[in-house]
């Protein structure tokens, strides 16, 4: 591992409040489904879909990745956004990097225990302040927030940064996962409050015809 550098500061200048949030200083805790209490060594990670090289990783393999700490803000959906987290964990470049998306590849469905999916576009996954993030203001990540490791998106809704991460699947289409199918927005940036999908993207997802 290298040794620890500089953070990267992921933070916007001024106002680094969006629209229609509400700063705290707790960290509320959401998802669906139950915690799920997985063991590092029992982790697996798969990078597949549409990328040249397809690989799986384990715990120890994460190793092989220089070590980054990212210091950012985290805005949810349900309007709580919450200033100078530090976290750390191995850079989601440097994966994509060795796994080599096909120059088809526009978007990214991400896996997670308990069968959790969010998608996003590949440039908004593609930034060196995406995590594959084992590591909260100097400590390991509990499980109620996504530990032994879970995906830091942090210029978009935290329902993007999918905890207990299992898996990257790079994808030619992009498609909605578990919430964007239930009504929430493809992308998710907060700066222009990219909440919710439109009318007509949902009726089609949801196969309806009228
Ligand atoms: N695996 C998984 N990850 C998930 C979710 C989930 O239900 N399952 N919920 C998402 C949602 S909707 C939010 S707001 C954030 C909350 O992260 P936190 O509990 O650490 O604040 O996790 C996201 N990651
Ligand atoms: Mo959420």
């Amino acid at each position: 591992m290298t040794p620890p550098s500089e953070p990267l500061d992921a933070r916007p200048g001024a106002n680094r409040l969006p629209p229609g949030q509400i700063a705290t200083k707790k960290w509320p805790v959401l998802h669906y489904g139950q915690v799920p209490i997985i063991a590092p060594e029992r982790w697996r990670f798969r990078i597949f879909g549409a990328v040249e090289h397809p690989f799986e990783l384990g715990w120890s393999d994460l190793t092989r990745y220089p070590r980054r700490e990212v210091r950012c803000d985290i805005h949810c959906v349900t309007r709580w956004s919450r200033f100078d987290n530090t976290f750390g964990g191995v850079a989601v470049t440097d994966l994509l990097r060795d796994a080599k998306p096909r120059p088809g590849a526009v978007a990214a469905m991400i896996h997670a225990a308990p069968d959790y999916t969010t998608n996003l576009p590949l440039e908004d996954l593609d930034r060196p302040a995406n995590l594959l993030a084992t590591d909260h203001d100097g400590a390991p990540l509990t499980p109620e927030h996504g530990g032994p490791i879970r995906l830091l998106v942090p210029h978009l809704y935290l329902w993007k940064s999918a905890k207990w991460v299992t898996g990257i699947e790079l994808l030619a289409e992009d498609e909605p996962g578990f919430w964007e199918v239930n009504g929430y927005h493809m992308r998710g940036d907060p700066w222009s409050e990219e909440r919710y999908g439109s009318d007509d993207v949902l009726r089609m997802r949801r196969g309806g015809r009228r």
